[in-house]
């Protein structure tokens, strides 16, 4: 109902798929959620509030927003350095980093000229995060996106009766003037200084935000730079909080599963966002690292099912990635070295079944004749169902760091099976 000539959604298959394509074949991206909260992680007044409240946490122990500004004038982290984020990005094989650069909280990690409640102008810091990663990013291969929370629980005009206790009463609000005078400017703003890939939205659930509010921001945005990608999140189409869309033709170009992976393939881009521990902002105490082994096994499940994985970290207040995340980054991306033409640049094999669910296919995006099995754990022998071994022509089965030595094999009328070479590794072990 709100489409017509110059509505950026009605752009052609091929102009999408193009437009689209650097994403798809990345496959993998990280996601960095710093911010004030990175401050009180997950404590207030020396009480530990809840699980999962790090960058909720001005919401979730309910501090009125003067009082949870003051983070500002210790907002102080004299140990981040870009190059050493962007050198993580790389060592895990990242193609892509989406960072927060406004979340719920509305506290900006750039200096812009809309807000004095910013890194340069609020806190002793003064410098522009942002603009430093994306200086550090420069030929790295590392496509930059912004995250962007609509919702904003700091700016007086975006302040909602269900937030109402953190702020100025609603009277006062006024939305229309809040996205018109504060969030489109911003963008604009985000746009001119960072060039970004994409924007990354959230907190589109609050009542105030529509779908026409969404398709005139994601047509806004469009032209102010055609290429970019825009997460679904800037429309209203969501169920609820799950990750895909209720309906056709909604603004955005890519679903937002967050801390799941889809069982189904839909006929729409999606890209499951994952936390490496329990939160997505730095938290003391959280210390629910999921394995890399586990972490892999994501990667390969999503990968398989056509899907991005964005894993985030959450940098500490002295601006540091936490060394249990680097650490499973830099072994993810070892694992990658080897198999990353299994995850890169593919998109998932329809046809071939494995046995016993343990094993995900892939296969190149523009091969046919391809198809990647990674086993999930070490199945031996390893059979694989609906798939032929063309012999005659030329066909065969290697293993991935194996060079060109072949594998052994049998073909049964429903598939192959493969014999394990002596000495390999499953997903997350390493050697
Ligand atoms: O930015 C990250 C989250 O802060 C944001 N999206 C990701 C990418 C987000 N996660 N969940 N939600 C938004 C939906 C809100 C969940 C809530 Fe709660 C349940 C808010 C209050 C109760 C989680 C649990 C946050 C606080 C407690």
């Amino acid at each position: 109902s709100h489409a017509c000539w110059h509505d950026m959604r009605s752009e052609t298959r091929a102009e999408k798929d193009q437009r689209m394509r650097w994403w798809r074949e990345s496959t993998f991206g990280l996601f960095v959620h710093f911010g004030l909260f990175a401050i009180p992680a997950g404590y207030h007044k020396g009480r530990r509030v809840g699980r999962g409240t790090s960058e909720w946490i001005m919401h979730s122990a309910r501090i009125p927003d003067r009082e949870y500004a003051k983070y500002a004038e210790q907002f102080n982290p004299v140990g981040f350095n870009a190059s050493e984020w962007v050198a993580t990005a790389k060592a895990a094989g990242v193609r892509y980093l989406v960072i927060t650069t406004k979340h719920h909280d509305g506290f900006c990690l750039w200096d812009s000229q809309y807000t004095s409640y910013d890194v340069i102008d609020a806190t002793p810091f003064r410098r522009d995060i942002v603009k430093e990663l994306k200086d550090a990013l420069r030929g790295s291969g590392i496509a930059l996106g912004l995250y962007y929370s609509i919702m904003d629980w700091h700016h007086p005009d975006a302040v909602l009766r269900k937030y109402n206790h953190l702020n100025t009463p609603p009277a006062r609000a006024n939305w229309s003037r809040y996205r018109e005078e504060y969030m489109k400017p911003q963008l604009q703003e985000l746009t001119a200084k960072f060039d970004p890939a994409l924007f990354w939205f959230d907190g589109d659930w609050i009542e105030a935000w529509s779908e026409e509010q969404g398709v005139e921001l994601y047509n806004f945005l469009r032209r102010l730079k055609p290429s970019l990608l825009v997460n679904n999140r800037l429309s209203k189409a969501r169920k609820g909080h799950q990750g895909m869309n209720r309906y056709k033709h909604a603004a955005g170009d890519f679903g937002t599963p967050e801390q799941e992976i889809l069982k189904e393939v839909e006929g729409y881009d999606w890209e499951s966002c994952m936390t490496i521990n329990d939160n997505w902002g730095f938290t003391k105490d959280d210390s629910n690292w999921k394995t890399t082994s586990e972490l892999l096994r994501n990667l390969v499940d999503v990968a398989s099912k056509g899907g991005n994985y964005l894993l985030n970290v959450g940098p500490a207040a002295d601006g540091v990635i936490p060394a249990e995340s680097v650490s499973r980054l830099r072994d993810i991306g070892r694992w990658l070295l080897v198999n990353g033409e299994a995850i890169y640049g593919v998109k998932r094999a329809q046809h071939a079944h494995g046995e016993g669910k343990m094993v995900r296919f892939t296969t190149p995006a523009r091969e046919r004749s391809v198809v990647y099995a990674v086993a999930l754990q070490k199945l031996s022998p390893l059979r694989i169902s609906n798939i032929r071994v063309d012999k005659s022509g030329g066909g065969e089965v290697r293993m991935l760091g194996h060079g060109d030595a072949h594998v052994l094999y049998e073909s049964t009328d429903q598939g192959i099976s493969i014999a394990w070479p002596p000495g390999t590794a499953e997903a997350g072990e390493h050697g």
